[in-house]
């Protein structure tokens, strides 16, 4: 790697001279959401000594118990983006509905969507969490705006990323043209580019998956779970790992530095819902990360990233990685 360092800052101004992908109000807004990232890392890193572990008294739109830490990252993130002008408004897995951009501030073209901080259940055992972003740009001519502006496919995300606060706070961001990787320098305060062009390997043999959920699963699910338990005498003819966080920022982090599957499929449990996970502010980032590193992200039957929203808060069926092992399971939903 050069040894010259190049800050989150230089980075998005040499990537908005070469190739136009990032205008500058998408390089402002990207810039005060790396900021706030900041913020939150330093409140995960106090813990205890910072009186923010532990639940908080009230619960979010999905009917989850919110931790202290989720409402201080979600105030952050709120606060630092509100007054810059490059925003129309914000949706939060924290938030009911959208927050509309106060009047006494400008209106931008942007729409940002975010999870403050996933993985919540490990805040309180020291184990990585993270907060994922995605960001949209508000349809053209709509007056004012709506959360029916919102509701558009992944594929329409115009930039990507999360922050990982685990032994090192990792910034991970795609506009399009790539996946690059920042790591926070606390003596700095800066977060500074330690990957370029991340590309995750085709095949891999370490899938992540809640596995005490078996009984619930799908066939296809169980299928291809059973051949890789299965190892060097089944189908696959090679011996598996399994790896599984709970935090899908760390896990996906994990996929996008060394390989992997992740699934968090639909299953029996609550059969109307599509899958736990949310298609706007955790598949549709996480899919669009995983497809610039050359991976593939579907809900087991068709590419998320082509899903049209009918909901802010909807969940999706989620297999995302390495393309071969994505591409089997999903032949074998389709087959099925
Ligand atoms: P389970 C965290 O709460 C989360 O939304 C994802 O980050 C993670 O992958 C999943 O849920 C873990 O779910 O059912 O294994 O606790």
């Amino acid at each position: 790697m050069s040894t010259k360092r190049i800050s989150f800052t230089r980075y998005l101004v040499e990537q908005q001279r070469v190739d136009g992908h990032i205008p500058s109000q998408l390089r402002l807004l990207l810039e005060v959401v790396a900021r706030a990232c900041k913020s939150i890392s330093q409140a995960v890193n106090k813990g205890d000594l910072g009186g923010v572990l532990g639940a908080a008294t009230t619960e979010n739109v999905q009917g989850e118990v919110q931790k202290k830490l989720d409402i201080i990252a979600n105030e952050v993130l709120i606060e630092a983006n509100e007054w810059g002008g490059h925003l129309a408004a914000m949706a939060s897995e924290e938030m009911d509905s959208i927050y509309v951009v106060p009047n006494r501030y400008p209106q931008g073209e942007y729409l940002l969507l975010f999870d403050p901080l996933d993985g919540s259940s490990n805040i309180d055992v020291n184990v990585s969490i993270g907060t994922i972003f995605s960001v949209l740009k508000k349809p053209d001519g709509s007056a004012g705006v709506s959360e029916q502006d919102f509701l558009q496919a992944g594929a329409h995300q115009v930039a990507a990323g999360y922050c990982v606060y685990g032994p090192q706070t990792t910034l991970v961001l795609t506009v399009g043209d790539g996946v690059a990787m920042f790591t926070l320098d606390r003596e700095q305060g800066s977060f500074v580019l330690t990957q370029e062009n991340v590309q995750i390997p085709a095949d891999t043999k370490e899938f992540a998956i809640n596995m005490s959920n078996m009984r619930h699963w799908d066939a296809p699910v169980k299928r291809y779970v059973d051949e890789c338990l299965a190892g060097t005498e089944g189908p696959r003819g090679k011996d598996f790992n399994m790896r599984w966080i709970a935090s899908m920022v760390a896990d996906v982090h994990r996929i996008l530095t060394r390989g992997g599957i992740f699934m968090y499929p639909w299953d029996k449990r609550e059969p109307n819902k599509p899958g736990k996970l949310r298609l706007m502010y955790e598949a549709n980032p996480m899919s669009w990360l995983v497809e610039q590193a050359g991976g593939a992200a579907t809900n087991g039957r068709e590419r998320i990233l082509d899903i049209q929203p009918g909901k802010l808060h909807e969940r999706v069926s989620v297999i995302l990685g390495s393309k071969n092992e994505v591409e089997r399971v999903t032949t074998y939903h389709r087959e099925a």
